[in-house]
C-alpha cells in the first residue's frame, strides 16, 4: 500500500492532513486516495451542528470532543467556514475553543470554506466526510454557519442534525426564520443559564408538536438544555444523540444516509466540474458576447456556438 495512505490509516496526524490536502486539490492522486477510502467499510456516525452565529456551537463541540475521547472514540471535526473575510474572528474562535481539547491523536479538526458554492455545502466538506469515514473515525462532527441553505443541505448528508438556539434574544424563534426549524433531530437550548429559557423551550416544543418541524415522522425531535461553557447538559445531549443513532439503525435508515450522501457528493462534484468549464468558457469568449446590445445579436447562434465549444472540449 502507498506509504501516505498507510500512515494516515494508522492515525498519523500529519499524514491525514496531507492526504486531505491532496484530496481537496482534486488531483488524480487525491481522487484515487478518496476512492480507496470509500471502498473501506463505513461506520462513522455523522453529526451536523448548526445554529445562528455565536450560539455556542464550537464551545459545545469542544465539550462533545472531551466526552467522546473519554469514551475512547476517535472524532473528526469539519468546520465549514464562510469565505467572507468578515468572519475571521469567528474562525479563530472556532479553532481556539477546539484546539484546547484536541490534544490527543484521536481527535482531528479540519476547516473548509463554503467555496461560494451555489447549494452551500462545499465539495471539500463532502469529500472529507467520506475520507474520515474511510479512515475509521467513530464520530464526524460538522459545524456549519447556521444561516440558511447550507444547513438545510446538511439534511441529506449527516445522520443526526443538532440545531442550537439561545434564550433571551427577545426573538424566541430565530431558527424558524433561518429555515432551520425543519431540520433538527435534536434542538439544543444553549446558554440556558439565562432568563427566558422556559419561553424558548415552550416555543420550540410547540413548533415540534404542531409539526412545523416536519422531520422524520417516526422520530420526535428532542429538546435539550445546555450551558456549554460549563459543560452542563452535555451528557444529556450525548445520550439523545445516541438514541437517534440507535433509532436510525433500528429502522434501517443509517446506511441509507450514507447512500444519499454519496449521491450528493457525485452531484456536487459534477456541478463544480461543469461550473469551472462554464466560467472558463465565459471568460475566454467575452469579446464574442460583447455584441449583446447590437441588433445583430443572435441569442440562439451564440448559445449553439458556446455549446459546440463545450462539446469539442470533451
Ligand atoms: N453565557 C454563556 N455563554 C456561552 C455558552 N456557550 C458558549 N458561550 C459563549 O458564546 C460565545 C460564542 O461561542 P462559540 O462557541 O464561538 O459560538 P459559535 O456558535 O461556534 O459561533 P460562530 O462559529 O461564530 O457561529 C463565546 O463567547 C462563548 O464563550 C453558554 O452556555 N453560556
Ligand atoms: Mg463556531
Amino acid at each position: 500500500m502507498n506509504d501516505l495512505l498507510d500512515r494516515a490509516l494508522r492515525g498519523e496526524e500529519i499524514a491525514i492532513s496531507k492526504l486531505l490536502t491532496k484530496i481537496e486539490s482534486l488531483s488524480d492522486e487525491g481522487l484515487s486516495y478518496l476512492s480507496y477510502l470509500m471502498r473501506r467499510p463505513t461506520k462513522a456516525h455523522t453529526i451536523g451542528i448548526t445554529g445562528l452565529p455565536g450560539s455556542g456551537k464550537s464551545t459545545l463541540i469542544a465539550e462533545l470532543i472531551k466526552e467522546y475521547s473519554r469514551k475512547g472514540l476517535r472524532v473528526a471535526v469539519i468546520l465549514v467556514e464562510p469565505s467572507s473575510p468578515f468572519t475571521m474572528g469567528s474562525f479563530m474562535g472556532n479553532r481556539i475553543r477546539m484546539q484546547e481539547v484536541a490534544t490527543e491523536g484521536n481527535i482531528f479538526i479540519r476547516s473548509v470554506s463554503t467555496e461560494g458554492n451555489l447549494g452551500g455545502l462545499s465539495l471539500s466538506a463532502l469529500m472529507f466526510i467520506e475520507a474520515f469515514d474511510g479512515l475509521g473515525f467513530d464520530k464526524i462532527i460538522i459545524e456549519t454557519v447556521g444561516a440558511g441553505q447550507m444547513d438545510v443541505d446538511l439534511k441529506d448528508v449527516v445522520h443526526t442534525k443538532v440545531v442550537l438556539n439561545v434564550p433571551g434574544t427577545g426573538d424566541e424563534i430565530q431558527v424558524l426564520k433561518a429555515g432551520l426549524m425543519e431540520i433538527g433531530d435534536i434542538y439544543v437550548i444553549n446558554k440556558a443559564e439565562r432568563p427566558d429559557v422556559a419561553l424558548l423551550e415552550d416555543a420550540i416544543k410547540f413548533l415540534i408538536d404542531s409539526s412545523e418541524s416536519n422531520n422524520d415522522e417516526n422520530w420526535k425531535p428532542r429538546v435539550v438544555k445546555t450551558v456549554a461553557i460549563k459543560g452542563i447538559g452535555v451528557n444529556n445531549l450525548i445520550s439523545d444523540i445516541e438514541d437517534h443513532k440507535r433509532y436510525l439503525i433500528d429502522t434501517k435508515r443509517y446506511d441509507e444516509v450514507v447512500r444519499k450522501r454519496r449521491i450528493k457528493l457525485i452531484e456536487i462534484y459534477l456541478r463544480s466540474y461543469f461550473n469551472k468549464i462554464i466560467k472558463n468558457l465565459l471568460s475566454t469568449n467575452e469579446n464574442y458576447m460583447l455584441i449583446i446590445n447590437n441588433n445583430e445579436f443572435d441569442f440562439r447562434a451564440i448559445i449553439n456556438s458556446l455549446l459546440g465549444k463545450i462539446k469539442e472540449s470533451f
